[in-house]
This record gives C-alpha cells, sequence and structure tokens, in this order.
C-alpha cells in the first residue's frame, strides 16, 4: 500500500502493543474493530488489533470509487454508544459520502485514542487454537507472532473482494480497478473508452458518475438489480437538530424494526390493501427514496405475490424512465425484490439514455475473454482504454476464510465450512473456542443497518468475555448441539422468505463453487436480539465454559 488519504503509510507497521501476549487480538479497525477494542479496553484487557489498511475505516477506508457512499440516511448509520460523539459530529447529506464517512471513523479512532493498539498494514495470516493453553496463536505476514486468550474477526461481510479471473486480464494494455479496492489518487475518465462490469450497488453508483466523464461507457449487465432513488440532498439544519435532540426515541424505535432501520414496515399485507392503497403505498415510498420499499408490505419478503406488485410497480418506473423499451426492458429485472440487496441510485436509469452509454446484456454470453484492447464477450470485441470490475465480494464467510483459522484438534474452519457456515448466533463456532465473530455468517447484519447490529454483537461479545473472566472459567465454547439448533431455525426462517429465490451474494451465488446457501439471519433484528439476550440471561445458554480443556 502506499500513502492513505489520511497521510498514513505503511511506517505503521509496527507493533503497537510490543507484547507477546495479549488478552484479545482484533482483526480489523472499521466499524467493528473501533468499537470492539474500545469496548474491550473498558473491561480493562490488553487489546491488539491488527489491520490490513494503512488507516481505519474498513469497507469505508477501501471502496472509494466514484460516487460512493451509503444506502442507509448518515443520521442513523452512525454509532450510539456515546452520545457525545452522536451530538457533535455534524453529517452534511442525507446519504453520507465515502470521504466523509471515512472523516467520521477517523474521528471517533482519535476522539477515542484507538490508534495507539492497532497496528496497520498488517494482514493476520493465521490463527491457531492452542487447547494445552487456553490460547490462540496468531500469525501476521510481517511474520511475527502474538498470543491472545480471545480471537475476534471484526472483519466485516464485504471485505474479500471477488478478484477477476477471466481470461487474459494480464495481457490488458488499459488501465483497470476494482471498486471494492479502489485506488487512493483520483482516476480520470475524461476522453476515455470505459467499460463496466456488473451491476450491483457499486455499479449503480459508479456508472452515473463515470459516464458524465468518459468519452463512452460500455456497461456489461448480466442480471438486472431492482434500484430506488436515493433521493439525496443536503441535511436540512432544522430537521436535523431536531433529530439530534430525539436521538434516543428514533435509535430505540429503529430496534423494532426488522432491519434496525428508521423506515416504518407497513403493518399490512399487500392483500389487506385496495389496489389503490397499494399504489399509494408503492408511490410514497419510491418519492421518500432510501430504503424504504423493504417495508412497503408486510409480506414483501415472505409472500411471492405481495413481492410481485413491488416488482411491476418498479419495472413500470423503469419503463418510465428508459428512453428505449429494448433497453428498459433489459434493465428490468423479473426476480423477486429484495432477495438481491435492493440499490439506491441517483439518476441510474435516465443515464442510459445518454449517447455516450451503451447497455450490453451479457446474460447468455459469458465474457470469454479480456484481450490486449478490450474484453470479448458474444463473439464480438469492444475496445476500452479503462475497466472496471464492479464484481462484487465473496461475501460474509470470504473474510473469515482467508484467514487459515484451526480450532480444536486442529481442524480448519475451511473443512468445518465446506458444505457451508455452520455458528451458534453468527458470533460463535463449535469447536473454535473464545473465537468471535462480529457480523458472522447467521446474524442478521448485511439485512440490517450495520451499525447498531455491530454495536449489538460487540456489546454481547464484551459481556460474554466479562462474564468468562469472572467465572474464573475463561476459556467459552458453543455446544455442538446449539449450534445445531441455530441452523435448523435459521434455515427454517429462510424457507420462508423469498431470499432461496435469487442467484444473490446472500445465497453465495456469485462465487463459483461456494455451497449454496443463505448466510443472513433473515427473522429480523428484534427477533434475533431477544434470542442474544434470552442466551446471555441463562447464563450463556449453548456455551460451556472451562479453564482450558486440554
Ligand atoms: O457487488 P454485487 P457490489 N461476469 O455482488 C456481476 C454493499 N454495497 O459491489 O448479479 C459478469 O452486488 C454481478 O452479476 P450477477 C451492498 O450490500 C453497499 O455492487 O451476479 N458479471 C453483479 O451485477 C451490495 O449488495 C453500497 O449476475 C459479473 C455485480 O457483478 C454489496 O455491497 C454500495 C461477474 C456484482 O454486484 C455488493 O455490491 C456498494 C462475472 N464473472 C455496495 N461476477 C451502499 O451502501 C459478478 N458479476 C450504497
Amino acid at each position: 500500500m502506499g500513502t492513505t488519504a489520511t497521510g498514513e503509510t505503511t511506517k505503521n507497521r509496527r507493533r503497537t502493543n510490543g507484547a507477546p501476549e495479549v488478552d484479545a487480538v482484533v482483526v480489523g479497525a472499521g466499524v467493528a474493530g473501533l468499537y470492539m477494542l474500545h469496548r474491550l479496553r473498558g473491561l480493562g484487557l490488553s487489546v491488539q488489533v491488527f489491520e490490513r489498511g494503512d488507516g481505519v475505516g474498513g469497507t469505508w477506508y477501501w471502496n472509494r470509487y466514484p460516487g460512493a457512499r451509503c444506502d442507509t440516511d448518515s443520521v442513523e448509520y452512525s454509532y450510539e454508544f456515546s452520545d457525545e460523539l452522536q451530538q457533535e459530529w455534524r453529517w452534511s447529506e442525507r446519504f453520507a459520502t465515502q470521504p466523509e464517512i471515512l472523516r467520521y471513523l477517523e474521528h471517533v479512532a482519535d476522539r477515542f485514542d484507538l490508534r495507539r493498539d492497532i497496528q496497520f498494514g498488517t494482514t493476520v495470516t493465521e490463527a491457531a487454537f492452542d487447547e494445552a493453553a487456553g490460547r490462540w496463536r496468531i500469525a501476521t505476514d510481517d511474520g511475527a507472532r502474538i498470543s491472545a486468550t480471545y480471537f475476534i474477526m471484526a472483519t466485516g461481510c464485504l471485505s474479500a473482494v471477488n478478484r477477476p479471473a477471466f481470461d487474459g486480464l494480464d495481457r490488458f494494455e488499459g488501465e483497470w480497478y476494482h471498486t471494492g479496492a479502489w485506488p487512493h489518487d483520483k482516476v480520470s475518465f475524461a476522453g476515455k473508452r470505459v467499460g463496466i462490469i456488473g451491476t450491483g450497488s457499486s455499479a449503480i453508483q459508479s456508472i452515473p458518475v463515470i459516464a458524465a466523464e468518459a468519452e463512452h461507457l460500455t456497461v456489461f449487465q448480466r442480471q438486472p438489480n431492482y434500484t430506488i432513488p436515493a433521493r439525496n440532498a443536503p441535511l436540512d439544519p432544522a430537521e436535523y437538530a431536531a433529530i439530534r435532540e430525539q436521538y434516543d426515541e428514533l435509535r430505540s424505535r429503529a430496534k423494532e424494526n426488522p432491519a434496525a432501520c428508521w423506515w416504518e414496515l407497513n403493518p399490512a399485507t399487500a392483500e389487506e390493501l385496495s389496489e389503490d392503497e397499494r399504489r399509494q403505498e408503492l408511490e410514497s415510498r419510491w418519492e421518500l427514496g432510501g430504503l424504504a420499499m423493504y417495508g412497503v408490505f408486510n409480506d414483501v419478503l415472505a409472500n411471492p405475490a405481495a413481492n410481485d406488485v413491488a416488482t411491476e410497480f418498479v419495472r413500470s418506473k423503469i419503463r418510465a424512465l428508459v428512453d428505449d423499451p429494448h433497453v428498459a426492458e433489459l434493465l428490468s429485472p423479473h426476480s423477486f425484490i429484495g432477495c438481491k440487496r435492493i440499490c439506491l441510485d441517483t439518476d441510474y436509469y435516465a443515464t442510459f439514455n445518454r449517447p455516450n452509454v451503451t447497455l450490453v446484456d451479457i446474460s447468455d454470453a459469458p465474457i470469454e475473454e479480456i484481450t490486449r484492447t478490450g474484453l470479448r464477450t458474444g463473439g464480438k470485441e469492444y475496445e476500452f482504454d479503462t475497466i472496471v470490475f464492479a464484481i462484487g465480494f465473496d461475501a460474509m464467510t470470504g473474510p473469515l476464510l482467508r484467514v487459515d483459522i484451526r480450532g480444536r484438534d486442529g481442524q480448519t474452519l475451511k473443512a468445518k465450512w465446506a458444505d457451508g457456515p455452520r455458528t451458534y448466533l453468527g458470533i460463535a463456532i463449535e469447536g473454535f473456542p473464545n473465537l468471535f465473530t462480529i457480523s458472522g455468517p447467521s446474524s442478521p447484519s448485511v439485512l440490517t443497518n450495520m451499525i447498531p447490529s455491530i454495536e449489538q454483537h460487540v456489546e454481547w461479545i464484551a459481556d460474554c468475555i466479562a462474564h468468562a473472566r469472572a467465572s474464573g472459567r475463561p476459556c467459552i465454547e458453543a455446544t455442538r448441539q446449539a449450534e445445531d439448533e441455530w441452523i435448523a431455525h435459521h434455515d427454517e426462517v429462510a424457507a420462508g422468505t423469498v431470499f432461496p429465490g435469487c442467484n444473490s451474494w446472500y445465497v453465495g451465488a456469485n462465487i463459483p463453487g461456494k455451497p449454496r446457501r443463505v448466510m443472513p439471519y433473515t427473522g429480523g433484528f428484534p427477533e434475533y436480539v431477544k434470542k442474544c439476550d434470552a442466551v446471555a440471561a441463562n447464563g450463556y445458554e449453548g456455551f460451556t465454559l472451562s479453564v482450558a480443556r486440554a
């Protein structure tokens, strides 16, 4: 890595703690790792954080592509653990840009003096549980070793990029970029012929921005996505002041929402509404912008008939926004809405009315190869100066499995998860004592506002560690039975939703060979929190505590 936007360089790659042994190692200094460090320090633990990037921010450190901004309102996409923090910070727009969110996380790191325990520019490569000692032995790519009682993966759900595996990429003579690992210096598209592969959230945000600058932009689409106008705008000072006064109330109300968001979930099913009422509800959520469409009908994610009402509505909007009926049809998804992440955009559909933008449907003709001067698909060659890969991530399991993690009896996490991830609550894994995953598979994570979900995990994990230490049996491990029961419940709930019915990254369909299963917990945030709270209240039911089970 070179110099970051914040001027930090790889000189930061030094052992901040210096100790060969600490109470806890945390991997990642994004939203989750920063708060985990703060919370564990509060318990009096010695903590070492390792961060691959040269600065804090996690997802907001890496995803610097043009147009990158959050799809959750900035006033709710922020920590709530410190009232002083939420009162002193000022968001400027409804949906904050990547640079603004990164500045916020840098402010958090400074305000809580977190950097002194973070070693930047360092990748954790291996972690093995030493059963005799009851400690994790952890190796990093600088050749160093450290041991810790607790090992916490705060590596995020979307941090392992789906690397372009197209034949011929090494021959390409132009420039190419991945949206999820964008350079820190500005990339110029002026006067360039640009090709972009992918039409997920990252592409949908960047396409209008690139099209405004490039000589020509060609978009290669495998499957279209549903996208809703973001309706971004500067925050109104009076409205913002009112929000700051009611933060507590708004945030606790969000905890009743399945996605931990402030949008209202319609209590009525589609069937309970008249056609006019359904139309009004859809129109008002389209006008409101943001992700409120997820709550348009109580059963939109559970009942295919209700889902069809919403999908036909969005398709009618696409037909109205795109001039060429053939292009409008290509841009119109026919899958369930919400079973892939709904995207938010600014002028996405209108961009396809520009004379310098071409849509190429590759649903039946995969990209055959990258050539010296561009790419070939459907037997046709396209020439580009720049190719942008907006092809997403090896989601949820990718960030965990790229570290060689070994639990009891040397069992690797990779072997344990050969048929798909298995966890207890998305937080703990049987056979891997004292390992915690923040937003792990089978937690609501990516189906919710990530920040309250992360805070809930961090606080739960910190309480769990405090409990284990206070009991004099600091080694805590999920039982096989608890894990089996959680996974059975997780699968049963998922089967009653639209999520299994789409080729999405939620089910691993975007990564060839990845076992197919719904990865996030689909039962909603309130139900999930109730379950976590009950587990804790019942003395960490489903866990065993020991001194160190040699
Ligand atoms: O990735 P994606 P993303 N050949 O996986 C296509 C969050 N996020 O980076 O749909 C050709 O959604 C792939 O096609 P298909 C958000 O949760 C949030 O855009 O698999 N095409 C798809 O079109 C989001 O869901 C924000 O058929 C290939 C695209 O690439 C998640 O991150 C902003 C291909 C990948 O879309 C991921 O979004 C950005 C191939 N070989 C991201 N492989 C906000 O907060 C893949 N594709 C606003």
